[in-house]
Formats: structure tokens, sequence, C-alpha cells
């Protein structure tokens, strides 16, 4: 049993037992988590012999008890013999690799989504240079890349995965709204080739596009009809409902897309960037992004696609 601490209250991140037992865990309105040993024979009884591995991360706490109805029933001639390791703050925390906040919008996905969801994590930070090799820390020689316990998770869509199966509710609750959101969300991994190659993400640039493919153009009113689509069926005021979820994460690269080339964005489609950016946690990321005074030659060459007409960042050193 993992119990991990989770903005203001501690959560259950990972239960597993082994038939008999069984291990509850309830909402709490407190913020300690509850885990309730149970059998499905209906009790604990002499010669029951249970093993707990229980750990318990940094500022978190756990109520652990049985049922009322799965309690130990006396039995004189046989003893219940309970061992339980207890491991506290033994939970290393997340680490996440990521690059430059101006340019990296794949580190920003499972960035803004932990920040956003109060998940805690240590930023690992590394420049875009020659010489810096990203397989050093990436299977993949990419960022983001997210390190826990020793365990290596790479690529966005599959950290913002691992993170779901540790914290509930990081996809949204609603089975229409999940469908929805998981669609929209590998509709964006694997597609949007255009947009993505003609808007590259440099947060503190203001660029006017001169050159605008028809795949570009085509691209540009999907994503309208798509932003669209979510708001109307889910209500708003974020991609599939009222929270902030790994859809919302995986378009946070495009809201500041539309920022800096000025994307048209029509009804309903046209509140979403807006409001992302003025989440806290994209407050932060641009506010970084400014204050980064290096560049990566690589990243700066908008010749192709437009004239620079503003830069927000500190002056390059
Ligand atoms: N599909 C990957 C793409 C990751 C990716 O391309 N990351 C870029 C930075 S935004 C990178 O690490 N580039 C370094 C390189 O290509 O050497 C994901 O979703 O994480």
């Amino acid at each position: 049993m993992i119990v991990e601490r989770v903005g203001e209250r501690s959560e259950v991140t990972r239960v597993l037992s082994q038939s008999p037992l069984r291990v509850l865990t309830p909402r709490n309105h407190g913020d300690a988590a509850w885990l309730f040993l149970s059998s499905l024979g209906g009790g604990f009884v002499g010669g029951d012999a249970l093993s707990l591995d229980v750990r318990v991360g940094d500022g978190a706490c756990c109520w652990l008890s049985s049922q009322a109805s799965s309690k130990a029933y006396r039995a004189p001639a046989w003893s219940l013999e309970i061992r339980a390791e207890f491991r506290l703050n033994s939970i290393r925390m997340y680490e996440l690799f990521i690059a430059n906040k101006n340019y990296s919008s794949w580190s920003l996905r499972p960035w803004v989504l932990m920040k956003a969801r109060d998940i805690p994590f240590t930023e690992k930070f590394y420049r875009f240079a020659a010489g810096t090799d990203f397989r050093s820390f990436s299977p993949s020689g990419r960022v983001p890349c997210l390190v826990n316990d020793g365990e290596r998770v790479w690529d966005s869509l599959a950290i913002c995965e691992y993170l779901a199966e540790r914290h509930p509710g990081l996809w949204p609750t609603d089975a229409r709204a999940r469908a929805w959101a998981r669609s929209a969300s590998a509709e964006m991994h694997s597609g949007f080739g255009a947009l993505r190659e003609t808007c590259s993400m440099s947060c503190g640039l203001r660029v006017k596009l001169t050159h605008r493919s028809d795949g570009f153009e085509r691209e540009l009113s999907r994503l309208n009809e798509l932003w669209s689509e979510g708001m109307t069926r889910f209500g708003g005021p974020f991609l599939a409902g009222n929270t902030f979820t790994i859809v919302d994460a995986f378009f946070a690269p495009v809201a500041f897309r539309v920022q800096t080339y000025g994307l048209e964005m029509r009804g309903h489609a046209a509140t979403v960037a807006p409001t992302l950016l003025a989440l806290p946690a994209m407050k932060q990321w641009y506010a970084d992004a400014l204050a980064e005074d290096f560049r990566d030659a690589s990243h700066e060459d908008f010749s192709k696609v437009g004239t620079i007409t503003g830069d927000l960042r500190a002056p390059a050193r």
C-alpha cells in the first residue's frame, strides 16, 4: 500500500492485495487516507497470517484498520499473526526531466499537468545545447522523461498515462468525456503536423505568419472544430468539463502557439487558450520561459513561416 501527499490531501496511490485479503479505500472527508483490511472469509481468525507493506510518503498520513465486519475473532488455540512493515517518508519525489521552457512543447504537457493537479515533483532542467546528451537520463534521448523510484517513463503520453494510474481523476471521470479526451489527446499526439511545423512553440515571441499551407489551414480549422466540440459537449471551462485534465495538458502548448502566432480561434473554441494561459501553472511556465537568457539556434529561424514582430524574452547573453 502506498499513501502519498497530493495537494492538501493524502491519497492511496497504489494498493495491491492477494486474495483472500482485500484492502478497501473509501473516500474520507479529512486529509488522511483510509485503508481497511477485509477478508473474503468474513473476518480474520486464529491461524491467519497477514503480511503488510505500507509506505507513507512525505507529509502524508493514513488510517489503517479492519472493517467492523472483518474483525479478528477470538481463537485461543491459534494466534493471528499480522506482520506490518511501515516505511515512513520513504517515497522519493518524482523527477521530471525537461528542456528550455521557451521551446519545449512536449516538456510542458506533464509539467503543467503535475503543477495544475498538485502532484509534487523535482524539476530537472537541461538546455538544448550542442554537447547535451539527453540519453544520459532519457532512453529515447528526448524530453520529457519522468523518473520514479528508479523507474524511467519517457514520452509525454506515456508519462501522463503513468501518472493517471497513480493519481485518480487525471482523465475525466465521466466515461463519455474520458473517451473524447483520450481521442483528442491521441489526435494531438500523433497529428497536427503542419500546425506544429509552421508554428513551433516559442512562448516569448510574437510572429506574423506569412506562409500558410493548405495543410496548415485544414489543421487550424480542425483545431477550431475539436475545441468547440469539447466546450459545447462538456460545458467548459476546460476542454472536457470543469476540471483541468490530461487533454488540457496536451493542448497547453497550442495555447502558447495561439498567443505567439495570433491564430484565429472562433466561437466556443476562442475561450480555450485564454483559460489555459490564465492558469497559475501556465503563468509560471511563461514567466520562466521569458526569463531564459539563452537561445538554441535551431529553434530561432522563423524566416520560412513569417516575421518576428516582438520578443518578450530576457536579452540573450
Ligand atoms: N513524442 C515525444 C516527443 C519528445 C520530443 O521530441 N522532445 C524534444 C523536445 S520538445 C526533444 O527532446 N528533442 C531533442 C532531440 O531531438 O534531440 C513526447 O511526446 O515526449
